[in-house]
């Protein structure tokens, strides 16, 4: 699948597409992803899935490791491991709107809101 080749999601986002959270994806959870994917896809499922492909321990939430894991992959390991708490804790400390340490998918959706080019990630062209 060459769109998602170069993807650093791309397990994680099989993983999460799977029926047996695994990676082994029938052509229904293929078909799943791409409508997920595509550019019609309304916003607020991307940011349901874009949650849960971010929510690495599959807590439903996504608390200060997701989020490093999270930008130690959308960075491609670029950032030095100070940049990527900082980084982190900017994050937290903007979207974690009731302060309990993590972010919720209502924390996570409000974050969207504010800024759209987060989701640039799950923008794939087909
Ligand atoms: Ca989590
Ligand atoms: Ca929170």
């Amino acid at each position: 699948m060459p769109e998602l080749k170069d993807n650093p999601f791309r397990q994680r986002i099989a993983e999460v597409f799977s029926q047996d959270n695994k990676g082994n994806m029938t052509l229904d959870d293929f078909l799943d992803m791409f409508s997920v994917l595509s550019e019609m896809a309304p916003r607020d499922l991307k940011a349901c899935y874009a949650f849960k492909i971010y929510d690495f321990n599959n807590d439903n939430f996504i608390c200060k490791s997701d989020l490093e894991k999270t930008l130690i992959k959308l960075t491609r390991n670029e950032l030095l491991p100070e940049e990527v708490q900082l980084v982190c804790d900017k994050v937290l400390g903007e979207a974690d709107l009731d302060n309990d340490g993590k972010l919720s998918l209502e924390d996570f959706q409000h974050m969207l809101v504010r800024s759209p080019d987060f989701l640039s990630t799950f923008h794939i062209r087909i």
